[in-house]
């Protein structure tokens, strides 16, 4: 174990900050995108520290040595550590186990879980993975911050070969109850897992809740539930709730650029339509793309005055293709998108415009600055980043947000409206009042979510963070409470 003076924080999640492409002049690191790289990278450029991730791509062999890269390359100030992954382990554990069972169970979609063995074995045996390479990088007083459900058996292994380590663990989706997640046979050794930590966080109450009884009922653990903790093995953990917040402020500067404003007015005079509603998340199943576009079409069906002056922009951007649940969501999208588009276009109209592919983040706040309408519409969601980020780029305070009831967010933004996605009569009803809605409603319900988005940020969002690991151990160190300057 290398030993390092100051206390550093070492992140730990399936994929980090970068990915390894290989390219004629050797490997090179290539930003990646996610909501929690842009929440905790700014902390580690300036702090300093360790990322462990997979990189993305495949190892030759199980035994095959990971990158430990300075990054980033022009101005090196944290390490990228790199844990190999072969092609059989990216099949079980990652298709496998994590996006085939963990991913669904917690989404509520008990008729798409395969629970299998081996993918499980895989699972732990690669858990058992990252916590090595966590202990190469781990000195006393250094905070662990792992991070979802990939990786859920690391904090006990972290526990029982270096006890004294400080972590953290935060789950990023839904908690099931403890009915759904006793179906899967080893429900208990996940909650096991987590039990190593020394806090664990949520972005909800009720996934606490559904975690604390999974604990008492699955476990047997002793539960504190008014003070959210779990009593374990002469331990105490701290279970707490801490929605994850956006950099509101770098929204806001991006979406006033010229560049970016111009940019929106382009987007507006290619699609050519009065009111502009928008979609933006990855093709997963969970996210409700296909009742989304059903409702869309019954609107049309049902409201014909918005044929030629109402158009959807869909941005899906490839997720887990390998999955077969994924592929087989995309050619039903792409045919859903087909048969509206050849029901309803007329000359240069076209009712759905549909991209897969990713977009460079000004891209997006081009297209969240064209949106009259945000539509959101998951039928499960841990939080939902892409609502907040809308509310935060509009910065002349006019429009809607359309979102789930089912997405984590919608406990927090007052002011949205709100749908059930599986009744695409209701759904294609509140398109319709969204898209009317009048200007003076519009922004009475967006200064609520601005100031929401604006107060709960990431800043207060890591803050909660430093907060809570600092009351844990009683004392304030290196790390804590510098990351909202
Ligand atoms: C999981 C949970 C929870 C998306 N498309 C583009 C793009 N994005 C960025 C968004 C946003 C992030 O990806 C997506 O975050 P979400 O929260 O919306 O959804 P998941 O990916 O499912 O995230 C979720 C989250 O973890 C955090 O805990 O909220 O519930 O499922 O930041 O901006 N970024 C760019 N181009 C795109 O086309 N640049």
């Amino acid at each position: 174990m290398s030993k390092k003076q100051a206390a550093k924080i070492v992140m730990v999640s399936n994929r980090g900050s970068y990915n390894l492409q290989a390219t004629p002049e050797g490997i090179k690191p290539v930003p990646a995108i996610s909501g929690l790289v842009s929440a905790v990278e700014p902390f580690l450029r300036k702090k300093g520290g360790v990322w462990v991730a997979w990189g993305g791509r495949e190892a030759p062999q199980e035994n095959s040595q990971g990158l430990r890269l300075a990054v980033p390359i022009e101005n090196a100030a944290y390490t990228f550590h790199e844990v190999p992954l072969t092609a059989g382990e990216i099949k079980l554990y990652y298709h496998g186990f994590t996006n085939s069972a963990l991913w669904p169970l917690c989404h509520y979609f008990l008729d798409r879980c395969h629970y299998d063995a081996r993918e499980w074995s895989t699972y732990a045996r690669v858990n058992a993975k990252f916590a090595g390479a966590v202990f190469e990088e781990a000195a006393e007083g250094d905070i662990i911050w792992v991070n979802d459900y990939h990786l859920a058996l690391v904090p006990a292994h972290l526990r029982h070969r270096q006890p004294q380590l400080k972590q953290f663990f935060f789950w990023h989706i839904p908690f099931p109850h403890h009915d759904l997640l006793a179906t899967l046979p080893w429900a208990p050794h996940i909650l096991r897992g987590l039990l190593g930590t020394d806090v664990l966080g949520f972005h909800l109450q009720a996934y606490v809740d559904n975690f604390l009884q999974a604990a008492a009922q699955l476990l047997g653990a002793r539960v504190d539930f008014e003070e959210n903790i779990v009593y374990w093995e002469q331990r105490r953990i701290h279970v707490g709730a801490w929605p994850m917040g956006i950099d509101y402020r770098a929204f806001q500067r991006q979406a006033v650029e010229p560049s970016t404003r111009a940019r929106a007015e382009e987007l507006r005079e290619q699609i050519g339509v009065e009111r502009l509603a928008l979609s933006v998340e990855r093709l997963d199943y969970t996210k409700g793309i296909l009742e989304r576009l059903l409702a869309w079409e019954r609107l049309l069906e049902e409201a014909p005055e918005w044929r030629g002056r109402a158009a959807l922009v869909q941005i899906a951007v490839p997720s887990r293709t390998a999955v077969p649940a994924y592929r087989r969501l995309k050619e039903e999208v792409e045919a859903a998108v087909g048969r509206i588009n050849g029901r309803f276009s007329d000359g240069s109209y076209r009712p759905v415009h549909y991209f897969w592919r990713g977009l460079p983040r000004q891209e997006l706040v081009a297209y969240y600055l064209a949106a009259d309408v945000m539509m959101v519409t998951p039928l499960r969601d841990g939080l939902n980043l892409v609502a907040k980020e809308y509310v935060a780029s509009r910065c002349d305070n006019t429009g809607v947000l359309v979102l789930s009831r089912f997405a984590g967010a919608a406990q927090e933004l007052k002011g949205a409206v709100l749908v059930n996605p599986y009744d695409i009569d209701g759904m294609a009803m509140i398109f319709n009042t969204a898209l009317g809605m009048g200007r003076a409603e519009q922004e009475k319900r967006l200064r609520l979510l601005q100031e929401r988005v604006r107060r709960h940020d990431v800043h207060w969002w890591m803050n909660c963070f430093h907060q809570t690991m600092a009351l844990k151990k009683g004392e304030a160190d290196d790390v804590s409470g510098s990351a909202s300057s």
